[in-house]
């Protein structure tokens, strides 16, 4: 084995047994920046012109293979070599080249690959083309070199979804050529050595195998209704659906089409999120401070939020004690969770022995007693301040002073309940959302007395829960609620001023979101914001705006979809514009002698998106909010905001 050769900064070689084995060590992710580019072309340009070099294997170090183009490039100058042009490079060298994926080859990482006569993984190594979550498509030869490695409509399915393949199933679907079963590099080598001199099989000149036009034709047409309207999944299903065209004219259109969707507002937004969701794992005031180790979760409260978290968390590998009222209440909420894990297992999410597994760590109880063993405990009872905190009252004397008590509440002050406990420093806030088990968002709440290494163990804790975690401080509604109740109140300033409920759902639809307003009001139910509107009556200001029609709604018996009637009709369970609802808004409008008038969808949507923005710019200013891109993640992953817009932070610019 020879020295060590560097051909640039992050590209380095060395020749074993006549194979040059060239590693690429860019960290975090090997992203193929313009140092790794212009390494692996001196690289290649070695190997070519060397005639000691019979084979290359290229691989890299760390657990990534190739995390993809170097994402904080784009935007910027382009900088020779471009991607293609190595890519280029390693299809057309006369000399062997293959790919020994010692983990996630993605994007740009996996088009390098893809340009290889021979692909090798290791076993915990994935594969995928993620571009259309940033809005733009592959733009190194993806949509031309996979289908003619996997046909089209796996590579339909592989590039539209941007969903990650493991290696078994990347096996199967022919991206890869072998699982390594032992040492990846030496198992690469080996390959490499018995490609030498014999006919190598280059991806690009491959034809496209034929699939049943049907079949592409039901696949597109399921892609481009989930898109919603966004440009890059609909570019995607043209490039791939097209590749049995000549590769270069492939590979010019598909190239011409990622620069244009790089530069994309839609992409723009996507790149914003991408980072931010990063960005939001940093929290002011944490380095270095290390979470208390987590293995038990207490959950009080085995309702649908309760049996949700205790999935959540079996599913992290935690051993759960759930703990109900009374004994039957508890064993309800045994069935209501063990329900949730064989659904799991029905619909192939976890085998019958990971179903075993996770029924085995889960308990239940009536007793406060048998929550002695947690680490964390999490409260989801009913949301009232009287029961949480004598709830926590009665754990201070059983659970262990170090363990952690979370309350999940939405609206009530976190900071008074932990106020009634003996040991404050030790609670905090885990706002989930509904339902607990498949919602991503996790409003972790910093409260006032909260110990920093407690707030380090809620972001543990969530990480483990593969929840997106944003640290929010204590104000009513935290950072969601507080917004989703700031752009309700400006939609029913909308229909006072001359809007109606369809139209303003129509407004948001058309701007990106999956429902209305309405229709998500209707969805819940009109009845606990009514309640939350009577408690606060009496401490109203009455200089402010106030819209009855909610409430007149109320009282007339019309409480959302489940009473069958709401701010629309249900007849036959379909959502119907009716006029009674119409005519409420007109009663009220002409109370306050409101002349109406008819609003544009624009006019709509910038209301709302102003609500949105200036009430997520007042909690910066009050410091609940430790960034913008922390409100926009709340609000993409809480309450449908079009990741593609960004968020109202991101939107208004
Ligand atoms: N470019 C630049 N930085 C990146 C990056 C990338 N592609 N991927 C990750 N990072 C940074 C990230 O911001 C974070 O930075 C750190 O690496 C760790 O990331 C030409 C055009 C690879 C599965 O979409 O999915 O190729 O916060 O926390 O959990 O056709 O990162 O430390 O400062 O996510 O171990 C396509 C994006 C690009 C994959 C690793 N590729 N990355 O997950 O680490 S476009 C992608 C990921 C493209 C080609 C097209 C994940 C990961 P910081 P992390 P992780």
């Amino acid at each position: 084995m020879s020295e060590p050769r560097a051909f640039s900064a992050t590209v380095s070689a060395i020749v074993q047994d006549g194979t040059l084995v060239v590693t690429i060590d860019n960290p975090p992710v090997n992203a193929t920046s313009a140092d790794v580019r212009s390494g692996l072309q001196q690289a290649l340009a070695h190997a070519e012109q060397n005639a000691d070099v019979t084979a290359v294997v290229l691989t890299s170090a760390g657990r990534t293979f190739i995390g993809g183009a170097d994402i904080k490039e784009f935007g910027k100058p382009a900088v020779e070599p471009t991607l293609p042009a190595v890519i280029e490079m390693i299809e057309a060298l006369s000399k062997p080249v293959v790919a020994a994926l010692n983990g996630a080859a993605l994007g740009g990482g996996l088009e390098v690959a893809l340009a290889c006569h021979h692909r090798i993984a290791s076993p915990t190594a994935q594969v995928g083309l993620p571009e259309v979550k940033l809005g733009i498509v592959p733009g190194a030869g993806g949509t031309q070199r996979l289908p003619r490695l996997i046909g089209i409509p796996a590579a339909l399915d592989l590039i539209a979804s941007g969903r990650l393949v493991k290696a078994g199933e990347a096996l199967a679907l022919g991206v890869i050529d072998a699982v390594a079963e032992g040492d990846l590099v030496d198992a690469a080598i080996a390959a490499a050595s018995g490609l030498v001199g014999r006919p190598l099989r280059r991806t690009g000149p491959l034809t496209v195998a034929a699939a049943d036009p049907a079949e592409i034709e039901k696949t597109a047409a399921k892609i481009l209704a989930k898109a919603r309207g966004q440009k890059a999944p609909a570019e995607a299903v043209r490039l791939v659906t097209s590749a049995s065209r000549p590769l270069q004219d492939g590979l010019a259109d598909e190239r011409s089409t990622f620069l244009a969707l790089r530069d994309s507002d839609e992409a723009k937004a996507l790149r914003h999120v991408f980072f931010a969701e990063r960005e939001a794992s940093k929290v002011d005031g944490l380095d270095g401070v290390k979470p208390r180790p987590v293995t038990t979760i207490g959950i009080c409260g085995l309702g649908l939020m309760g049996s949700g978290i205790a999935v959540a968390a079996l599913g992290a590998g935690y051993s759960v004690i759930g703990l109900d009222q009374t004994e039957d209440a508890a064993d309800k909420g045994r069935e209501r969770i063990l329900g949730l894990l064989q659904r799991n297992l029905a619909t192939g999410r976890l085998d019958q022995a990971g179903f075993d597994a996770q029924a085995s760590r889960l308990s239940v109880t009536a007793s406060d007693a048998d929550l002695e063993p947690c680490d964390l405990v999490i409260e989801a009872v009913f949301d009232d301040l009287a029961v949480k905190t004598n709830l926590f009252r009665r754990l201070d004397a059983v659970i262990r002073p170090d363990a952690i008590l979370a309350t999940n509440t939405s609206y009530l002050n976190p900071d008074e309940i932990a106020a009634a406990t003996a040991h404050p420093e030790r609670v905090l806030g885990l706002h989930f959302f509904s339902p607990a088990h498949v919602m991503r968002l996790l409003e972790v709440v910093r409260c006032a007395a909260t110990a920093p290494d407690v707030l380090a163990t809620g972001l543990a804790v969530a990480k483990a829960l593969r929840k997106l975690a944003v640290v929010t401080g204590v104000t009513e509604g935290f950072i969601g609620n507080r917004i989703f109740s700031a752009y309700r109140r400006e939609a029913e300033f909308l229909l006072e001023d001359g809007a109606l409920p369809h139209e303003i759902d129509a407004a948001l639809e058309d701007y990106g979101f999956p429902m209305g307003l309405f229709a998500v009001y209707d969805m819940a139910g009109l009845e606990i914001a009514w309640a939350r509107r009577k408690r606060q009556a009496a401490t109203r200001d009455p200089s402010e705006r106030y819209v009855e029609i909610a409430d007149r709604l109320c009282e007339a018996g019309r409480l959302g979809q489940k009473s069958g009637r709401g701010w629309y009709a249900y007849p036959d369970g379909k959502r119907t514009v009716d006029p009674q609802v119409t005519a409420i808004i007109e009663a009220c409008r002409a109370e306050k002698g409101i002349a109406p008038r008819s609003f544009s969808v624009a006019e709509i949507e910038q209301r709302l998106l102003k609500a949105m923005a200036d009430e997520g710019s007042a909690l910066l200013a009050e410091g609940i909010a430790a960034r913008p891109g922390d409100i926009d993640l709340v609000m993409i992953n809480g309450y449908g905001f079009p990741a593609h817009k960004g968020g109202p932070m991101f939107a208004k610019g």
